[in-house]
């Protein structure tokens, strides 16, 4: 089907948004709620961002669908209806579409357009926003809803490029679906795609081969149909619920105990994982105060974990090959449906990289130094270049020229994750230095789009020209985020949060541990005077 090209587009706004998944929509309506013009450009057919794009078999949030949703609304809030406990990828994509149309979002939105570059001109105090589409628009801001989760990893397996047969990754899934009726398939990767993913496709496929280089741990869902009167509680109460999720450090509201486990005696400490575990889910962690604490406590954890791999899995070396030997909650702890009973299977096998690697693909499938698996189609759930994948890949000069993908050479530099030194009137959405991934990722969009949009209007009742993180402000800021982290678990082992999965990224923890003292802290630079931000008057030229 051949498309009418459009025509490019001139044109000066107040704000540029990159993204239109659910921080750039929530960045636009409040915008347009602060009186301000703006552009949203869109890389995806749709918008939805990571909802749109993540429509491999099994594909659901891992945070409750009652707390996955906008609360800038009680009316929207009220009157949306979830069906499931965790929803499904396709349910999320239709919430996001029906609150673009209920706030009227679309017009402003412009898709199949990717951002290439974003210049910002000194002497105007302006970013000049560059597309694939040959677009040139300028915006007095520019907002990076760019997602965390949002460059898929393509790993660079020897021989890969030669494989015959279809190759699927779980983040640019067919928008058609995939049909494994009667195919040998085999799954590169192991952790929340692999983990959804998996248990729908064995019982499709005629065979399924895991290739497992890590083995994750995973909570089950205990997803089920929301009752109309389950629902109907929560709204009633929907305003304390979201203000005690704020107070929680996932800023989910999992009630995490306050006693830690070394408090605990064996019996007391296994009646409360059995609890957390029957209750399903990511509030696992919240069984102790301390299991991302302490290592004692959370070797606790994984034991019980581990235990319970063995006692689902019925062939014993599978389940040691299962069993992961990390520290719970380094790498993001996976929520699932019959994962671990999956393997139970008769036409699934499992096989462990660690034990035999992959030394190449062929055109007909994998071969591993141990044996050949000839395959009828390839699904990688190998990932994504997380959190600075997307920033990086957009050529963003500040200040004098200067590149960010070079100020970031060594890793994420950022104040608040908010904005970045040298990048004047740039903001970032749940950037490098603030909590995103580690939170309800709509607790942190909403957060920070609510503090952009008070930023923009602060400067528009005093006048200024520009907004921009002072260097020693980020630089302290910087270490703060390692010292916290490195005063947690997080950071223990080999993950995407530190880099790890992309071969060369350099190792820096992205994330601030701990949403409510952060929100605290974003809250006292603002009653401050913005400290920490270089607020200027007019634009400040380049000597
Ligand atoms: P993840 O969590 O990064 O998982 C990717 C998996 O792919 C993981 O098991 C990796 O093993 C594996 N992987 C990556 N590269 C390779 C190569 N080269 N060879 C073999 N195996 C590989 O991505 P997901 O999409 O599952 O989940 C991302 C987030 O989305 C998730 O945490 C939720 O927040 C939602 P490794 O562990 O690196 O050894």
């Amino acid at each position: 089907m051949s498309k009418i090209a459009r025509a490019t587009m001139r044109e000066d706004v107040d704000v540029v948004i990159v993204g239109a998944g659910f921080a750039g929509l929530y960045m636009l309506h409040k915008a347009r709620g602060a009186g301000l013009t703006a552009r949203v450009f869109e890389a995806g057919a749709g918008i939805g961002g990571t909802w749109y794009f993540n429509r491999y078999p099994g594909a659901r949030c891992d945070v409750e669908s009652m707390e996955y949703s906008y609360s800038f609304d009680p009316t929207l809030e009220q009157e949306w209806q979830w069906t499931e406990r965790y929803s499904t990828q396709s349910e999320i994509l239709k919430y996001i579409n029906h609150v673009a149309d209920r706030y009227d979002l679309r017009r402003d939105v412009v898709l199949e357009t990717r951002v290439t570059a974003a210049t910002f001109d000194e002497r105007r105090s302006r970013w000049t926003v560059e597309t694939d589409k040959g677009d040139r628009v300028t915006g007095r801001y520019c907002v990076m809803a760019t997602g965390c989760l949002s460059v898929t990893n393509l790993p660079p397996i020897n021989g890969i490029e030669t494989f015959k047969k279809p190759i699927y990754h779980t983040g640019a899934w067919p928008h058609e679906g995939v049909d494994f009726t009667g195919l040998r398939v085999g799954v590169v990767g192991t952790g929340s795609s692999g983990i959804q993913s998996i248990p729908l496709i064995a019982e499709q496929a005629k065979h399924l081969t895991v290739f497992q280089r890590t083995p994750s741990y995973s909570i089950p869902a205990h997803n089920r149909p929301l009752a109309e009167e389950e629902q109907r509680k929560v709204k009633a109460e929907y305003p304390a619920k979201r203000k005690r999720a704020l107070a929680e450090g996932f800023a989910i509201d999992m009630q995490m105990s306050q006693t830690p486990a070394a408090s605990a005696s064996d019996a007391e400490t296994k009646e409360a994982f059995e609890t957390v575990w029957s209750r399903g889910g990511l509030g696992f962690l919240g069984a102790f105060s301390d299991l991302v604490l302490d290592r004692a406590a959370n070797d606790k954890a994984a034991e019980f974990l581990r235990g319970k791999i063995r006692s689902i899995v019925k062939d014993p070396k599978t389940a040691e090959r299962l069993a992961p030997p990390q520290v719970v909650g380094c790498k993001r702890l996976c929520v699932d449906t019959n994962y671990f009973a999956t393997f139970n299977r008769d036409n699934v096998a499992l096989v462990d990289l660690r034990e035999t690697p992959i030394e190449e693909i062929t055109p007909d499938g994998v071969q591993t130094s141990a044996s050949f698996h000839s395959l009828d189609a390839l699904v990688l759930a190998t990932g994504f270049d997380a959190i600075t994948g997307a920033l990086n890949r957009i050529d963003i000069r500040g200040r004098h020229g200067a590149r960010l993908r070079d100020a970031w050479v060594d890793g994420p530099r950022s104040y608040l994750g908010l904005g970045i030194a040298g990048f004047p009137n740039m903001f970032m959405i749940a950037g490098p230095g603030s909590p995103s991934v580690l939170t309800n990722m709509m607790v942190s969009i909403q957060h920070h789009v609510d503090w952009i949009a008070e930023a923009m209007s602060f400067l528009a009742k005093r006048q200024l020209a520009t907004i921009e993180p002072l260097a020693e402000a980020q630089e302290a800021w910087v270490k703060e985020v390692e010292m916290v982290a490195n005063s947690t678990l997080f950071p223990a082992c080999n993950s995407w949060y530190v880099g790890a999965n992309i071969p060369g990224k350099p190792r820096v923890f992205p994330a601030y541990v701990g949403f409510p003292p952060y929100a605290e802290k974003c809250a006292a630079i603002v009653a401050n005077g913005y400290e920490g931000f270089a607020l200027a008057a007019q634009a400040t030229a380049a000597e």
